[in-house]
């Protein structure tokens, strides 16, 4: 969670010298992607992230360097190799199924890799997460169907966050408890705290473990504040105010996990201190490197695709 919000945080200071671009933020959405990598198993578990999941997808294995060369578009960006812009994760080497632009994701495509896990004889659970806006689309009604029916080893995780950019949650969903939807599936669903993780792990386990069983799917909807505009080319003093952000900000869930292992004596000041100057350094390690990393050439532009290998380059990809 720490690393994913010292990441966070220095994609903006990034962004801000001119350095970097496209910011999408994950900050207060770190405790369900924790919870998340906590309660699956990265060895035999997919993960279809929500693009608020950078914590699920460190926990997935990316590691900063990584992670800082995909917001930087180099060639060493594991999920793209560069090609898109930030937070279109993916990663067939740790199970994290790539991204799509259009949300809801790959809410689909991810309950036919648990699908096809079923026929393979595997044990691998698909954790599966979007927001609140795309919750609301049609794809997601398929994909909870088609999960249940089959009974497959599925976590859907909706990260309703209150707003799908700038619309809030009232003009976009009939009911405010979105896991009530879980009734028309015939599956278990739950409302949880999502900035607490000690609220929202249990759950997760729960839930992980009932699809390894092979007992079928849940829903947990994880409520969420997201502290930055949509994305940086978002200006959300246009619609939330500065209270309500200040509000949410009392609620932060690295603030309350450290604050409890403090209070539970799990962890001394010194300690966190120690942890979060380590977290500090590896992260400005990371962006440094990648930041000296080489672009993409415009030939990688072949790479990676159906046809790997068979396309003959256009002339302006090897200028
Ligand atoms: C089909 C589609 N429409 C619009 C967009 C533009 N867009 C990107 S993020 C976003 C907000 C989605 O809200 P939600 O699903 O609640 O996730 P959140 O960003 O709040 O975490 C929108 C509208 C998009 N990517 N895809
Ligand atoms: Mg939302």
């Amino acid at each position: 969670m720490l690393v994913a919000r010292r990441i966070d945080d220095t994609m903006w200071t990034l962004r801000r010298q001119g350095k970097g671009h496209f910011v999408v933020s994950s900050a207060g959405h770190e405790a369900i992607g924790a919870a998340a990598g906590l309660a699956a198993d990265q060895e035999t578990d997919f993960l279809a992230p929500h693009y608020r999941d950078l914590a699920a997808c460190l926990a997935w294995g990316l590691q900063p360097r990584e992670v800082m060369a995909h917001y930087f578009g180099r060639a060493a960006d594991p999920c793209t190799g560069g090609r898109q812009p930030y937070a279109h994760w993916g990663s067939s080497e740790r199970h994290i199924i790539s991204q799509e632009g259009p949300q809801p994701n790959v809410v689909s495509h991810a309950v036919g890799v648990a699908f096809a896990n079923r026929r393979l004889g595997s044990r691998g659970v698909v954790w599966i997460a979007f927001g609140d806006g795309g919750a609301q689309k049609g794809e997601v009604h398929e994909a909870m169907n088609f999960a249940s029916i089959h009974r497959l080893a599925v976590v859907f995780c909706i990260e309703n966050n209150l707003y799908t950019q700038s619309v809030p949650l009232r003009l976009e969903s009939s009911v405010p408890d979105l896991s009530v939807r879980a009734a028309s599936y015939g599956m278990p669903g739950a409302s949880v705290d999502g900035m607490d993780l000690l609220a929202v792990y249990p759950l997760a386990r729960q839930a992980v473990a009932r699809a390894r069983r092979g007992e079928g799917p849940s829903l947990i909807e994880a409520r969420a504040y997201r502290y930055m505009p949509n994305t940086s080319n978002d200006d959300d003093t246009r619609y939330r105010s500065r209270e309500e952000v200040d509000t949410w900000r009392q609620r932060d869930p690295i603030a309350r996990l450290r604050a409890h292992l403090l209070h539970s004596g799990a962890l001394s000041e010194t300690s966190a201190a120690e942890l979060e100057n380590e977290v500090s350094q590896e992260v400005a390690e990371a962006a440094t490197w990648a930041e000296a990393q080489p672009d993409a050439q415009p030939r990688d532009a072949l790479l990676h695709t159906w046809a790997d290998g068979s396309v003959r380059p256009l002339a302006w990809m090897d200028d």
